[in-house]
């Protein structure tokens, strides 16, 4: 694999970029009108210009990105995540063009793109799974009927939504057949098929993640879990491996069932496999990301592995050359998502020009970033800027250094996610360990970040006037 065509812009195509040219392979990007001036263009070897600014007129035309890789002769595609990464159709265009996908195979995604395949796939595997039902509801009385089994609140799940999409509580009986009619509408306008189930709804649940990788030589391992449970309206906002409350049996138990999970759809490179865990330490499978996520460098620094390095060498038909036994948890590292977004303004995007943007630097700080000083933020794509990952030998000095690289983080000329950060960090619920999915909604509010702000100005005003005093101390001039 000579060459690969990165089908994405932003941080993600730098991070995979960075890694084929470490690897000795030559790297092209495709970019919009949009994206002329953006980082990841001249970073490449190769780029080219594939459309206007909207995604379904750039990013997203599988065809136009296949005929530029054939044009350039490139060897390998990877699609990062978002855009055409989960598009079986896109994987296998690749493979008719003898192009490799860097990612499973068409099945796989189309088996996991639908949750009651996956559930019926995982089945045979016997893996934990929220109690509920596993074929698309066609009669509603009889669902209702087996609501009143399962026992209120239950969740309506449209089969072909997931990261959230197509979800809804009924709390109670009555409300079940208008609350039906509406998910099943719902479904049919969002995704084109109506197929719903529904599920007992878990009150409090964390969201924990196994990364698993997969080579075509039948070998399947995991990379530990991440901590996903800091999410605002479901996107994620701070990630963190490994998790406070997994214990190493949990782990155990979890990463082969992950393993499984992958086996049951003949998975092939990097994959995660969603799980709830409820307040008693019960798992149960949610659902399987065939994908890279966003979040992956967190597993990558405690577990001391590259994947996109383990991807291209799988889709280059590679042997994995790790042994579960070899992996061994190193270290915590935390992520926050660097959005441009106002956080005191219901986290409303933020557009406009980074009139300053300097990173962070310094010993256990990673900074996956996509945009450099001078550039405009783009409307049209996710307003995810960068992610900043920290680590350090315990979960509080990474914590402690979040707070510190946040605070060394310079952008001026938009509102970010990072003043969030902090409020995170400093929250006794994050702090402590004592948190599940409703710690934005149970402990989150503008006001709540403005009296964190300034109790942190407070401090660091206070720790400046001392200073300056002992300052004073040491310069003050012998009496003569
Ligand atoms: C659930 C659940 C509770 N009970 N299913 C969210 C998106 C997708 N990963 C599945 N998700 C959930 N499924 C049952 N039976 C809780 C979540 C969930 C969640 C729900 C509401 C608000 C935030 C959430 C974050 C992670 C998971």
């Amino acid at each position: 694999m000579k060459k690969i065509l990165v089908a994405n812009r932003g941080e993600i195509a730098i991070r995979v970029m960075s890694t084929a040219k470490k690897m000795g392979i030559k790297t092209v990007a495709v970019y919009s009108t949009a994206d002329r001036h953006a980082p990841h263009v001249t970073f490449a070897d190769e780029a080219v210009l594939i459309g206007e600014a909207p995604s379904n007129q750039s990013y997203l035309l599988g065809d136009k990105i296949i005929e530029v890789a054939k044009n350039l002769n490139v060897d390998g595609i990877h699609p990062g995540y978002g855009f055409l990464s989960e598009n079986a159709d896109f994987a296998e265009l690749c493979e008719k063009n003898n192009i490799q996908f860097i990612g499973p195979k068409s099945h796989a995604i189309k088996v996991m793109g639908s949750k009651l395949a996956a559930k019926e796939a995982v089945k045979a595997y016997d893996i934990p799974m929220v109690p509920g039902t596993d074929q698309a509801i066609t009669d509603i009385p009889e669902a209702k009927k087996i609501a009143k089994t399962i026992g209120f609140p239950i969740l309506i799940k449209a089969s072909a939504g997931g990261g959230g999409k197509g979800m809804r509580v009924v709390e109670k009986e009555s409300e079940f057949e208008s609350q039906m009619n509406r998910a099943i509408s719902e479904a049919v306008n969002a995704f084109g098929d109506g197929s719903v189930f529904i599920e007992k709804y878990v009150g409090s649940p964390r969201h924990i993640e196994i990364q698993v990788m997969a080579d075509t030589h039948g070998n399947v391992i995991h990379l530990f879990e991440r901590e996903c449970s800091i999410q605002r309206r479901h996107q994620k906002v701070v990630e963190e491996a490994p998790s406070v409350v997994l214990t190493p049996e949990l782990r155990e138990e979890m990463g082969q069932a992950a393993i499984k999970v992958a086996k049951a759809c003949d998975y092939v490179g990097a994959g995660t496999v969603e799980f709830l865990l409820d307040e008693n330490k019960n798992f149960y499978f949610l659902e399987m990301n065939t994908r890279l996520q966003v979040e992956h460098p967190v597993s990558e620094i405690i577990a001391s592995v590259d994947l996109v390095e383990l991807q291209i060498k799988v889709a280059r038909g590679e042997a994995l050359n790790i042994k579960q036994e070899d992996l061994k948890i190193n270290g915590h590292a935390l992520e926050l998502r660097v959005y441009a977004e106002d956080p005191l303004n219901d986290f409303l995007p933020s557009v406009g020009h980074l009139d300053v943007y300097k990173l962070p630097v310094g010993k256990g700080i990673r900074v996956d970033n996509g945009f450099k000083q001078g550039m405009d933020v783009p409307i049209y794509y996710d307003p995810m800027l960068a992610k900043l990952i920290t680590y350090g030998k315990t979960r509080e000095e990474a914590i402690q250094l979040m707070i510190k690289a946040i605070a060394d983080y310079q952008v001026e000329g938009i509102k970010t996610t990072l003043p969030f950060g902090t409020f995170v960090c400093n929250h006794e619920a994050f702090k402590s360990g004592n948190f599940d999915t409703h710690f934005v909604k149970k402990h989150y509010s503008p006001e709540a970040l403005h009296e964190a702000s300034e109790a942190e100005a407070k401090i660091a005003a206070m720790i400046a006037v001392k200073q300056y005093l002992e300052d004073q101390k040491q310069l003050r001039l012998p009496n003569y």
